[in-house]
């Protein structure tokens, strides 16, 4: 068997490796990714019950990125604003419960980032297919700001954009592959941040498609 061939066959079972940005950030590569199946598995459940749908901005533009949530709170924008609340728009019922696996490596992940106590209770899971982006923007509809954002990537690799405390800051790019969990804490927390578009690029779990899960502490 060549060495390829056997990192191939077990690059799953790669181990982790924390990569520091700048500002509290820190990059748990491949974090996840022998969870990746399982996350999976969570994902397809959640979305039985609140369907991935694309949202209106309240500029009246449709993002390209498709949104579900679980947890007590959701994340939505529509005409009306970004808000977070307890019942699906497009069901009117709440949000599906946070799956164990979900909460379980979000806590894991923070701790490793030096945030013992994260507890969240939303988790917004973005759907991108070939051509969807998300243009540059703070997450800045939550409480409390003291408390770290959980990003966790599935499937097609992408190009983040890390940029900084005014929009007009030029971006670092940061790639991100399956498996990658990102803690944006301390000032990182309300950096403008981005995802270049993404290309038709196959992945084994997930096909042409990315998933990324924020675990966020709305209230
Ligand atoms: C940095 N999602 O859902 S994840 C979002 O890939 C969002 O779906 C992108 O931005 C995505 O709001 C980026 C990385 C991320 C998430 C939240 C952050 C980076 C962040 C909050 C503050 C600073
Ligand atoms: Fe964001």
């Amino acid at each position: 068997m060549t060495a390829d061939f056997s990192d191939n066959l077990f690059a799953n079972l790669e181990e982790p490796w924390a990569e520091p940005l700048e500002d509290g950030a820190v990059v748990l590569r491949r974090f996840a990714s022998a969870s990746g199946p399982a996350l999976l598995d969570a994902i397809n459940r959640v979305t039985e019950q609140a369907p991935l749908r694309q949202m209106q901005t309240p500029g009246g533009h449709t993002m390209s990125a498709a949104m579900a949530c679980c947890g007590p709170w959701g994340w939505v924008t529509d005409r009306q604003g970004y808000r977070y609340q307890q019942t699906d728009p497009l069901t009117g019922q709440t949000w599906p419960e946070m799956p164990d696996i979900f909460r379980d490596l979000a806590r894991d992940a923070a701790a490793r980032a030096g945030y013992p106590d994260f507890e969240p209770d939303a988790c917004l899971i973005n759907r991108y297919l070939p051509g969807a982006r998300m243009g540059l923007h703070q997450d800045k509809d939550e409480t409390d700001f003291s408390q770290p954002i959980v990003s966790v990537s599935l499937g097609s690799p992408i190009v983040f954009q890390f940029g900084g405390d005014r929009r007009s800051d030029r971006p670092q790019k940061v790639p991100l592959e399956h498996g990658d969990v990102v803690v944006w804490g301390g000032s990182s927390r309300l950096r403008y941040h981005g995802v270049l578009t993404l290309k038709s690029l196959a992945h084994p779990l997930t096909g042409a498609c990315r998933y990324n899960l924020t675990f966020r502490k709305a209230r």
